[in-house]
């Protein structure tokens, strides 16, 4: 079985890369809908439907025991919709809102992501949640996304475009940045050289990483305990022996001959 991870684009093996360092044995398959890509201009209709039927079409024709939506932009609005159409575990990657601003000391933290996923009411969900007391400022782009696909293509990206498209963040007083698209840690060195050290970068990656780990060791913790449960319901008590269900022909054969 494979854990299946998705993303518009590739800016989902970011969050894979994050799972192989924990889990480097697990088999791994990556689907990306680049035909469709960017999501965060998606209609979100459009979105919830193509994203759904893609999914369950790819996880019918091979063997998936669980599926990462590595993308902000989708986990925002299909999660609900995927686990009404799969059985299986989905986990969704969305911003980091809650470490970020517990980790920020002037209480001031910024959330840099798709324009789809700054809009989402998810988002903002888990902003009245997880960061009341802190002032939180919303930053879309999605040309940061095309950036930093020409950057894993590998060409090269220059200083003087990532300034132009994170120079409104220059006059604010945050010091914690929320990376909240899954595309955005490819260009993580390029963003803390133009916003200098006193601004912390966060994303998702450890923590998804973290909640795979929990999946599976459920995931183990039910298979033995139904293997447990399955043997032990299986045991036919015939006078002082015990027979599990294969031997109970013999074990039949044994007591009525003796
Ligand atoms: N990587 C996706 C995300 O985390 O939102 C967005 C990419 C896109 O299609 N805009």
């Amino acid at each position: 079985k494979s854990i299946l991870v998705f993303d518009s684009g590739i800016g989902g093996l970011t969050i894979l890369d994050e799972i192989r360092q924990v889990l480097p044995d697990e088999s791994y398959l990556y689907l990306f809908d680049n035909a469709r890509l960017p999501y965060g201009e998606l209609d979100e209709i459009d979105l919830i439907e193509g994203c759904v039927a893609l999914i369950a079409r790819f996880v019918a024709r091979h063997d998936i025991s669980m599926v990462v939506i590595a993308c902000n932009s989708a986990s925002t609005l299909v999660l609900p919709s995927l686990r009404t159409e799969l059985d299986i575990p989905i986990v969704g990657v969305v911003p980091a809102i809650k470490p970020a601003a517990a980790l920020s000391k002037k209480k001031c933290i910024g959330l840099l992501a798709t324009p789809g996923t700054i809009k989402r009411t998810y988002t903002h969900e888990l902003i009245t949640r997880f960061a009341a007391g802190c002032k939180v400022e919303l930053y879309a782009s999605s040309e940061l996304v095309l950036l930093a696909e020409q950057k894993a293509a590998g060409y090269p990206v220059t200083q003087r475009q990532v300034a132009a498209i994170l120079s409104p963040l220059m006059n604010s007083e945050l010091d914690t940045l929320v990376l909240g698209c899954t595309h955005f840690p490819i260009l993580k060195d390029e963003m803390q050289l133009y916003l200098g050290n006193k601004v912390l970068l966060v994303d998702s990656g450890k923590a998804i990483a973290a909640r795979v780990i929990s999946i599976i060791e459920q995931q183990a913790f039910i298979a033995h305990s139904s293997e447990n449960d399955k043997s032990h319901s299986d045991e036919v008590i015939s006078g002082d022996a015990f027979y599990t269900a294969n031997e109970i022909g013999e074990g039949l054969k044994t007591t009525l001959s003796a």
